[in-house]
């Protein structure tokens, strides 16, 4: 898959009254490569619907677009891949039907993260790195510590995840994280397009790229 450093999530509670689509396109402009749209709510109607936007969107600026959970949406929309947790379709059978395309996997101990490497993910998630309110499914940190074992260890590209903010962000990156990827710093603040440029810039700084 094409590289990429910064990658978005939607998150339409952080930014009550406003549309995802135009704040997702702020994040683009702000340097985001990656969209995900991730919508546990609306009915598959609905997501098939802003998926679509979103593919065109991502389309016009050449960024990459990966629906999370629902395959049959990431087909029917034309995404570039798909999104899985440990608990939805198995990587191989979820292959099976998604060809070449991206598949990335939510991973939380370095033996999810092996698997995932084994069976063929092309990226994984590494979190959640801090405590987050994003996630409803409560799942303990898993701090810098695993960031560090995946970066030592795990060869297919990774993705840090959960509570990262501008604050704490170098944290992350010292402990070898060089993607990071984001849900409420970036669509729930006032100015996203600046936001997603000072994470990019850190992410730029630390691994001279
Ligand atoms: N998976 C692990 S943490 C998380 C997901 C989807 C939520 C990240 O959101 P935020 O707002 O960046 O903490
Ligand atoms: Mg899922």
């Amino acid at each position: 898959m094409r590289d990429f450093r910064l990658y978005a999530i939607t998150g339409e509670q952080f930014h009550p009254g406003r549309d995802v689509i135009e704040v997702m396109e702020e994040a683009i402009l702000g340097g985001v490569d990656i969209i995900q749209l991730r919508d546990k709510t609306g009915s598959k109607r609905d997501i098939l619907h802003k998926a679509r936007k979103l593919r065109e969107l991502t389309r016009k600026h050449d960024v990459l677009f990966i629906v999370n959970d629902h395959i049959d949406i990431a087909l029917a929309s034309d995404a570039d891949g798909i999104h899985l947790g440990q608990d939805d379709l198995p990587l191989a059978e979820a292959r099976k039907i998604m060809g070449n395309k991206i598949i990335g996997i939510s991973t939380h101990a370095i033996e999810e993260a092996r698997a995932a490497e084994r069976e063929g993910a092309d990226y994984i998630g590494v979190g959640p790195v801090f405590p987050t309110k994003s996630k409803l499914d409560v799942v303990d940190p898993v701090t810098t510590s695993y960031v560090r074992e995946v970066a030592g260890e795990i060869r297919i590209p990774f993705v840090a995840i959960g509570g990262i903010k501008l604050h704490n962000v170098d944290q992350v990156l010292d402990a070898g994280a060089t993607r990071i990827c984001v849900i409420s710093e970036i669509v729930g603040s006032d100015d996203v397009r600046g936001t997603a440029e000072k994470l990019l810039q850190k992410i730029r700084t630390r691994t001279n790229s």
